[in-house]
């Protein structure tokens, strides 16, 4: 596998679960402004759609958008979904709240918005992560252990972070807890964020 990623992207969620499992994978740092990847290559030849995350599986398939790469890492690797007969249905609705509630909340941030925008979206980050924060069922979303849902939620707590956005107590426990991990100080590391 070989993992697309730009630095504190979102892809840095699928960087964090490929670290979490622990098989050996590829990864190349796409400029996601000039579409170059590290190697010299167009990214866009490799996606038409230009953005990251992208994940090359090993039969060559490209697959794209964050909800369907997390959701295959952990249909792979089960550990990293939450348990019981609801478990999948539940990881993909706290991947979907996260990818077009959380993620798209934070477009002024990225892109340049005025100072109320700014204001305004700060305040719907912090009240998405409040609506998270009474549903989580231990330190992490689903208990005791991360799934995918809390590696996407950390880069979004990373993003509220970098933007000085409030975040409710529970989830800045998440975040801590999160960067005392191998699995994300080592991302965070080759991603140059250490
Ligand atoms: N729909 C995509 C959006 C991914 C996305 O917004 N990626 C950003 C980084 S967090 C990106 O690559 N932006 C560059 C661009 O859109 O050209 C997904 O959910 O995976």
């Amino acid at each position: 596998m070989k993992l697309y990623y730009a630095p504190a992207a979102c892809s840095l969620a699928d960087h964090i679960a490929l670290h979490e499992i622990g098989d050996p994978f590829d990864i190349e740092r796409v400029n996601i402004r000039t579409h170059m990847t590290e190697s010299g290559i167009d990214f866009r030849t490799v996606s038409a759609k230009g953005y990251v995350p992208a994940l090359t599986l090993a039969d060559g398939q490209l697959l794209t958008e964050n909800i369907a790469v997390l959701d295959y890492l952990a249909t792979l690797h089960p550990h990293l979904a939450p348990p019981g007969p609801l478990g999948r249905s539940r990881l993909v609705e706290a991947l979907a709240f996260i990818s077009t509630e959380l993620h798209r909340a934070f477009k002024p941030m990225w892109h340049g918005g005025s100072e109320a925008e700014r204001a305004r979206a700060a305040e719907t980050v912090t009240g998405l992560l409040t609506l998270m924060s009474n549903e989580m069922k231990g330190p992490f979303l689903f208990g005791d252990q991360p799934t995918v849902a809390d590696f996407y939620l950390f880069v979004m707590l990373e993003w509220a972070k970098r933007f000085e956005v409030a975040v409710p107590g529970p989830m800045a426990h998440l975040r801590e807890r999160m960067r005392e991990r191998p699995a994300v100080i080592a991302a965070l590391r080759t991603e140059g964020l250490l």
